[in-house]
């Protein structure tokens, strides 16, 4: 199916942090035209109660063909492409609105997981081939994002046709000293790794079987 319509959300900052990459990289694209594709970027509450809503009237509103959710891993140093999403919430930080869900799921009597729609070893190597820090991920974690990526595919179960999936990023230059274990990366380099990503999707990039896993 063409893509003409593609929808970014990101994040509200949160964890009481300033700024977040994810809504960053996707105003960045907001209102661009790639290979005749209009992106629409969304900014989603960091909040338990409040993302799905917002996603799924974004979805109704925008009826994109393709849905990059965005979202900040502060502990990672690289575009981390998410292979599934789980039916767990489970906090380890209070949401914007103080709630610490602990072990309910996204959806009462959803699947236990959902894979990426995304062709994701093929991005990868895109993202390598270009010099960005790349990597496949196991797990969105059991807070927001991963909240956000399992609705996503939720609320698209009857649309298959509907490309989807979720890319947590890594921190801001600026956020260096809030998050010292990682290696932040500039936003002019993230948003030229969602833009390569975009390309190749409404291009029709097709999926590597090439092995990709991990043993631990
Ligand atoms: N990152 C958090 C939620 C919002 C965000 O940008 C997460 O990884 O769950």
């Amino acid at each position: 199916m063409a893509i003409e319509r593609i929808l970014v959300t990101g994040f509200e900052p949160f964890g009481g942090e300033a700024v977040n990459p994810s809504w960053e990289v996707a105003r960045a694209l907001h209102g661009q035209s790639r290979g005749g594709a209009q992106i629409t970027a969304v900014q989603l509450p960091c909040v338990f109660a409040q993302s799905l809503p917002a996603l799924r009237q974004a979805i109704r509103r925008h009826r994109p063909q393709l849905v990059l959710s965005l979202g900040l891993a502060g502990s990672r140093s690289a575009i981390s492409l998410e292979r599934v999403a789980v039916n767990l919430c489970d906090a380890r930080i209070a949401d914007n609105a103080g709630a610490l869900p602990a072990g309910t799921p996204v959806v009462a009597s959803g699947p236990v997981a959902c894979f990426t729609r995304l062709p994701v070893k093929a991005l990868l190597q895109r993202l390598l081939q270009a010099g960005l820090p790349a990597e496949l991920s196991l797990s969105a974690g059991s807070f927001v994002c991963n909240q956000v990526f399992y609705g996503l595919l939720h609320a698209l179960r009857r649309q298959p046709q509907v490309l989807a999936g979720f890319i947590h990023l890594p921190p801001l230059p600026a956020q260096a000293a809030t998050h010292p274990g990682s290696t932040p990366l500039a936003l002019t380099e993230q948003v030229r790794g969602l833009a390569l990503m975009v390309d190749a999707l409404v291009q029709g990039i097709e999926e590597l079987h090439v092995p990709g896993g991990q043993t631990d």
